[in-house]
């Protein structure tokens, strides 16, 4: 309701992740256009035994926003780990993949955690070294104030982290990627408003709204909007709240972190960005951070 009252109407990216919306973006991160998650799996394939000894063996492995937890079964093969902790907002995508990383290694113990991690999380107590991993450029969908809170507190939980970020590139490469051709990307941003209208009571028409993304240069993110196609007015429970024709609902950032920036936004945080690996594209990134001194 406070995003939807503000000037510019707001819904944080959270929400899109119910059950479909974490399927569509499985489906995502398959597409053609999507070269995030094929970039950060090569990457992750070529340096995997660099990021393994950055990463320590036979410690304790958490997972912010682990999803269908791909990338990861190349890292828990590598690690070795004791224990798996995934944290993720969806409950149905943790439980599916809590099962399967269940089934492919049952000497891991894995300590499934469902948690919004953009605020402070109660971690079980860690029984060794905890390294954390928050892949896919998720760290791309908090505003760099949000990310700058995320790694403070991280740092308290985990020595050492690695984290995916996608790097800027061609905005036209970027564009494809949040526009693809299927419209999946635009099926997953309206998803959020079928959500809205069967949890909140809600009745948004979804053909009276489109998606909508671009690359915001200045800021260096894509931004993802829903348009009103109409003069409206939309009823969520007991509110009202009314639409210009062309008015917009921002419902995500992507931040594309140059490494110079994102070097400079892990050390405000107090990591040291001590490793990092590219894809042989130049098109993903992921940093080994140690908390300065670590
Ligand atoms: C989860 N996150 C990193 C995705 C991204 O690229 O920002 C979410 C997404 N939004 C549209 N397509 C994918």
């Amino acid at each position: 309701m406070a995003g939807l009252s503000l000037p510019q109407k707001a819904l944080p990216p959270k929400y899109f992740y119910d059950a479909k919306g974490s399927k569509l973006f499985e489906r995502i991160c398959r597409l053609p256009e999507y070269y995030l998650t094929r970039a950060e799996l090569s990457l992750t394939r070529e340096h995997l035994s660099a990021i393994a000894r950055f990463a320590g063996k036979g410690g304790e492995l958490l997972e912010y926003g682990s999803g269908e937890s791909l990338k990861t079964r190349l890292l828990i093969r590598a690690l070795r780990p004791k224990t798996y902790l995934p944290v993720d907002i969806s409950v149905s995508a943790l439980g599916h993949a809590a099962a399967r990383l269940a089934r492919e290694f049952p000497w891991l113990r894995i300590v499934p955690v469902a948690a919004d991690f953009s605020r402070p999380l109660d971690l079980p107590a860690a029984k060794g070294p905890r390294t954390a991993y928050f892949p896919g450029s998720t760290i791309g969908n908090l505003t760099p104030d949000e990310a700058h809170g995320f790694l403070a507190r991280a740092r308290t939980q985990a020595k050492r982290m690695l984290i995916g970020t996608d790097l800027r590139k061609d905005a036209n490469v970027l564009h494809a990627a949040y526009n693809d051709a299927r419209g999946v990307t635009a099926a997953f941003n309206l998803n959020l408003l079928a959500r809205i209208n069967r949890e909140l009571g809600a009745d948004f028409g979804l053909r009276r709204f489109a998606h909508y993304a671009f690359y915001n240069a200045p800021l260096g993110r894509i931004e993802m909007h829903l348009v009103s196609l109409e003069k409206q007015r939309v009823r969520v429970g007991a509110h009202r709240f009314a639409f210009e024709r062309g008015e917009s609902i921002h419902t995500e950032n992507s931040y594309k972190y140059s490494i110079e920036s994102w070097r400079a936004l892990a050390a405000n945080a107090g990591f040291n960005t001590t490793r990092c690996w590219i894809d042989r594209k130049g098109l993903f990134a992921l940093h080994g951070l140690a908390g300065a001194g670590g």
